[in-house]
């Protein structure tokens, strides 16, 4: 399929790159990783021909900006990621827009920089890579804490889509991982601590405060689809602490959009289908972790979906969702 629309699409700058060494596979693959997630000029633009993306909206990598302690560093480091994809969008405006690094050190420099952003440079939305290190690396923070509420009135206000990335468990609140450090990563502790972050805001209530909030997740929905149903028929049983007035799939429904990046399998795929809206589902990358060959050939010629759902989800609801002045 021509004219794709791809969102978890992620490039480094200087002072993030190193953070993704232990991700980018083996080591030997480390120079050609460090190519492509640096470049927005060359390869990229190539790949994207070569697999019908017309459009990537660009993003910093991972942990990112959530893991630099310092607040005023992490603002820095925010602002140089930001204003280089901006100008990579002004460059290529037909090619690429923009979600931005957020430091979520404390609301106010959050909302700020998000503001800088879709008012003054035209980005979309922002990507905030899982919970906030603040000053101490045991220091975290999860957006449902009541210290967010005037970060998430500044995202209805912008009205923009807030995608939740994944990142890594702290050390010190991983032991259950021990001896297995694979699985802390991407094959499967990602899933486990952004799914429990999603599901901290379906808990939270504050959708009941900002009815627009719109929040995104990668890889077909971290695993929530298949727990779904699950999870409402127990809380039946038990909502401590439970701070919605809905249950908590009625949450996760209205206000969930989900990619398929690297999740390219039909079974998972026909899962979250069935459990989401289809206006919230769409197609993703999440180039260089990804193959975009990898991701668009699955995506072109998955048989789970008709022809028409392929447009659809491959780009008129990011259209949508993004409000992007194309057809
Ligand atoms: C990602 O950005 O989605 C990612 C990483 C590291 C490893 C795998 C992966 O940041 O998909
Ligand atoms: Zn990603």
């Amino acid at each position: 399929m021509q004219g794709k629309i791809a969102f978890e699409e992620h490039f480094a700058v200087e002072e993030t790159l190193e953070q993704t060494r232990g991700f980018a596979g083996d080591s030997g693959h480390w120079d050609d990783f460090t190519r492509q997630i640096l470049d927005l000029e060359e390869e990229r633009l190539e790949q994207m021909d070569e697999t019908g993306i017309e459009l990537a909206i660009l993003s910093l990598n991972a942990p990112g900006v959530q893991r630099i302690l310092d607040p005023d560093e992490a603002m820095a480091v925010a602002r140089k990621a930001n204003d280089r994809m901006a100008e990579a969008v002004s460059k290529h405006p037909a090619r690429y827009a923009a979600l931005a690094a957020l430091p979520m050190h404390d609301p106010v420099s959050a909302s700020w920089e998000l503001g800088r952003c879709v008012r003054e440079l035209g980005f979309k939305g922002c990507m905030v890579n899982g919970f906030q290190q603040v000053g101490d690396a045991e220091n975290v923070r999860y957006y449902d804490l009541p210290e967010y509420d005037s970060f998430w009135a500044a995202v209805s206000e912008l009205d923009v889509p807030f995608y939740l990335h994944p990142r890594m468990q702290i050390p010190s609140r991983a032991q259950n991982y021990e001896g297995h450090p694979w699985l802390m990563s991407a094959p499967w502790g990602f899933a486990v601590e952004t799914s429990i972050h999603a599901l901290r805001l379906c808990g939270s209530g504050m959708f009941d405060d900002y009815p627009n909030l719109r929040i995104c997740l990668g890889h077909l929905g971290e695993n929530i689809p298949f727990g779904l149903w699950r999870i409402d028929a127990r809380m039946r049983f038990s909502r401590r602490g439970y701070r919605g007035n809905k249950p908590l799939g009625a949450y996760f429904r209205e206000h969930f959009h989900l990619t398929t990046s690297g999740n390219f399998n039909n079974a998972a795929f026909r899962c979250t289908l069935e459990m989401i809206d289809h206006d919230k589902v769409y197609f993703s990358a999440d180039y260089p972790f990804e193959k975009m060959e990898d991701a668009a050939d699955w995506y072109d010629s998955t048989d789970v979906i008709s022809e028409d759902q392929r447009r659809k989800f491959g780009r008129s609801n990011a259209i949508t969702l993004f409000d992007l002045d194309l057809k």
